[in-house]
């Protein structure tokens, strides 16, 4: 078990209902600690480059509109092996698949309105926590 860092991102359909405080509180009682915060309302092309892994995917371009449409928070969650705890609060990307008592399955739209994004591993955590955080930013 190591002491991680993440990043977590709270979606646009999660900023428009209100819902920001129902989700931390999953994580928090989880026994993860939001270690650094900030709303943010990203331009398509900063969308663009944070998904860019995802260019060549059919659902890109809708993906990248719909993170650029509202609103998100974003977030670093820190605890005992984070990324891989944060996913499983998070549950499956498409809620309908997703385990009850998951965060995308009691609150998400669809499978790209899905309320929640967390690094899927610790090399993109680092990647992830950089795109939107500097260093003096981060209270451990
Ligand atoms: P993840 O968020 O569970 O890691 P990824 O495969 O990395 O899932 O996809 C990134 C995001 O792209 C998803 O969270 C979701 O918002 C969106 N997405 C993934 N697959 C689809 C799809 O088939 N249609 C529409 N949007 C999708
Ligand atoms: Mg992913």
């Amino acid at each position: 078990m190591f002491m991680q860092k993440t990043l977590s991102l709270i979606k646009p359909d999660a900023t428009e209902r209100n819902i920001t405080g129902s989700i931390n509180i999953r994580f928090e009682q989880a026994g993860l600690r939001i270690i650094a915060q900030k709303r943010l309302w990203l331009t398509k092309t900063q969308s663009e480059q944070f998904y860019k892994i995802h260019k060549e995917r059919a659902f890109y371009d809708s993906l990248c509109e719909y993170m650029s449409s509202g609103p998100i928070v974003a977030q670093i969650l820190y605890g005992k092996n984070a990324v891989a705890k944060n996913r499983e609060i998070m549950g499956a990307t498409n809620p309908a698949n997703a385990e009850i008592g998951t965060v995308r399955r009691d609150f998400g739209q669809s499978i790209e309105r899905n309320t929640v994004h967390g690094s899927d591993s610790f090399e993109n955590a680092e990647i992830e926590i950089s795109f939107f955080f500097s260093l003096l930013e981060i209270i451990e």
